[in-house]
């Protein structure tokens, strides 16, 4: 380590005076001005994290589906996976060190973590289409660079290509190409071979319209086009042409709102979908012909996925063992269809992706999503040899099954949730099946719900258990939250301390809406008054 030039370019990218962040469950999230240093110190981190791996590691600039002034970095391990918990406290440590203590923390990492300076180092970096991410992964660079490691830069990215890249570099190409034409080429290959097998064609299946979020999603959609425009034509709209990042329009304004983008036409029961800022998410929506906006969530989605896997499965007469992973957000009748009616086991983690990833590679199959539309399918390498194996060996109907099942692996992406992977998966399922939208969505009826935000001084005084379905701190809490529940018919309730916000969160779901409505203030309430509420007490209504 050459401590010397460190400590010069580190002085180049100051750290502002008492700015302490966290590095939370998707990385570091502020505002974009605050962050300079922090990409360099991750340009740090990310080369030792390589060394000591001994393989390519990803940096990734981008603030998901935050405002278009945020930005944010995360850094992503040699499978694909989120950085592992030992290395998110180093990199909390790291971004919070003043300048004249910088050396010495980099050299308490390398040395607690057993740190082979010697080793080379290879890091790949991707942004989103924010105007402050350039100059940001710039400064990520020269971290990297300082450090003596080397780097590619991919330049604009969605999140899930970058997982991607890192993924296929880490696994000897096997996985795929690390190239963004790899990317389009293996997922495009899979969609249209899959697609050629429905019976169902003719436009109503064939046409998709897509609110990008005015983000990457549509400069990688609109790329990607082509390659499987024999598939499905799709209409982007919010391509970032005019409108803001996420500004009244993603993933996220539409499932925290359950209304449409602006920006986008929608005629009755047509097929509509929106993708979060860095295309992630992807949640899905129709207006009935009475013109009510219908919300087809990521419970829906995995709902959709793991009924299609498991009658592959049957049809190819394989019993493998295949689990949905869901968290205390999904709603309730959907983890009833799946288990009573569905017949397939559903575990419930805490919040954030990388505890469902977890989760879900204890199974054969292994399906998860976030309510919010982040997830993804993982096949265990055995299954998919099996698969393989299958594909060539069985007769007629069973070989078709075993094909198509073949096609899905290739098209999920395995290193993270994927809004353009996920789109073109459930696509293919749709019109495999010919399912409309509407028959999709009456799968089951989601139970009405609420989710409220509440400030408090100090949001870790909430502690939970459960899958944080059952809080532990302050005291009462969990007792007064009961009791509100057995005041409504279905009901549920919980809250936890947000991880990217500074905020408790509270969820409600109940048989009305009015309830659910209810219930959430009520809750909103208890914890104002018993975890230490600050500014103006909850108010009733929305
Ligand atoms: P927090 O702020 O911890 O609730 C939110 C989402 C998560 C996850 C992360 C990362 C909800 C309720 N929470 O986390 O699911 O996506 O952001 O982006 O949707
Ligand atoms: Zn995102």
């Amino acid at each position: 380590m050459d401590l010397g030039a460190i400590t010069k370019y580190s002085a180049l990218h100051a750290k502002p005076n008492g700015l302490i962040l966290q590095y939370g469950t998707a990385g570091f999230r502020t505002k974009a001005e605050h962050l300079d240093h922090v990409m360099f110190r991750m340009g740090l981190l990310a080369v030792l994290r390589s060394k000591q791996t001994k393989s390519t590691i990803g940096v990734m600039v981008t603030a998901s589906h935050n405002p278009e002034e945020d930005n944010g970095v995360k850094l992503v391990d040699p499978l694909g996976e989120m950085l592992a918990p030992s290395w998110e406290e180093h990199a909390t440590c790291l971004a919070n060190a003043e300048e004249q203590d910088m050396q010495r923390v980099l050299i308490d990492i390398s040395e607690k973590e057993a740190v082979n300076l010697q080793q080379d180092a290879f890091v790949i970096i991707g942004r989103d289409t924010r105007p402050s991410s350039e100059k940001l992964s710039q400064s990520v660079i020269d971290g990297v660079t300082v450090l003596g490691g080397q780097f590619h830069d991919y330049g604009l990215l969605t999140t899930p290509q970058l997982h991607y890249m890192v993924y296929c570099r880490n696994t000897g190409g096997r996985y795929g190409k690390a190239t963004i034409e790899g990317y389009y080429q293996k997922l495009s290959k899979a969609f249209v071979e899959l697609t050629k097998q429905a019976s169902c064609s003719g436009d109503e299946y064939r046409s998709l319209k897509v609110d990008c979020a005015n983000g990457i999603g549509a400069l990688k959609l609109r790329e990607m086009e082509h390659y499987f425009s024999q598939g499905l034509s799709v209409q982007l709209f919010n391509d970032g042409s005019k409108g803001k990042l996420n500004h009244l329009c993603g993933a996220d304004f539409v499932k925290s709102h359950q209304k449409p983008p602006q920006g986008m036409e929608i005629k009755s029961n047509e097929r509509c979908c929106s993708f979060d800022g860095d295309a992630d998410r992807i949640v899905y929506y129709y207006h009935d012909a009475d013109g009510h906006f219908h919300l087809i969530d990521g419970d829906k989605i995995a709902t959709l996925i793991s009924s299609f896997l498991k009658e592959l499965l049957v049809e190819i007469g394989e019993s493998l063992n295949i689990g949905v992973v869901q968290t205390a957000y999904a709603n309730g009748s959907s983890t009833r269809y799946l288990e009573e009616v569905m017949k397939v086991p559903v575990y419930c983690t805490k919040t954030g992706v990388k505890h469902l990833h977890h989760k879900a590679q204890e199974f054969d199959i292994g399906v998860y999503f976030e309510a919010n539309g982040h997830g993804t399918a993982l096949f265990s390498t055995a299954v998919e040899m099996k698969i393989k194996q299958s594909a060539e060996q069985l007769e007629d109907k069973k070989r078709k099954a075993a094909k198509m099942l073949e096609n899905i692996i290739d098209l999920f992406n395995q290193a993270a949730g994927d809004a353009i992977s996920d789109m073109l998966v459930i696509e293919a399922i749709l019109a495999l099946k010919g399912l409309t939208v509407q028959q999709w969505d009456a799968l089951y009826t989601d139970l009405p719900n609420r989710q409220l935000k509440v400030q408090v001084a100090d949001r870790r005084v909430i502690s939970t258990t459960d899958a944080e379905r059952q809080a532990v701190t302050p005291p009462g809490l969990q007792e007064a939250i009961n009791d509100l529940v057995k005041k409504y018919k279905l009901s549920r309730a919980f809250v936890r301390p947000s991880g990217t916000e500074d905020v408790v969160r509270v969820y409600a779901e109940a048989d009305s809406q009015e309830s659910a409505d209810h219930l959430a203030h009520e809750v909103s309430l208890a914890v104002f008054q018993l975890a230490g509420g600050i500014g103006e007490r909850p108010q009733p209504g929305f």
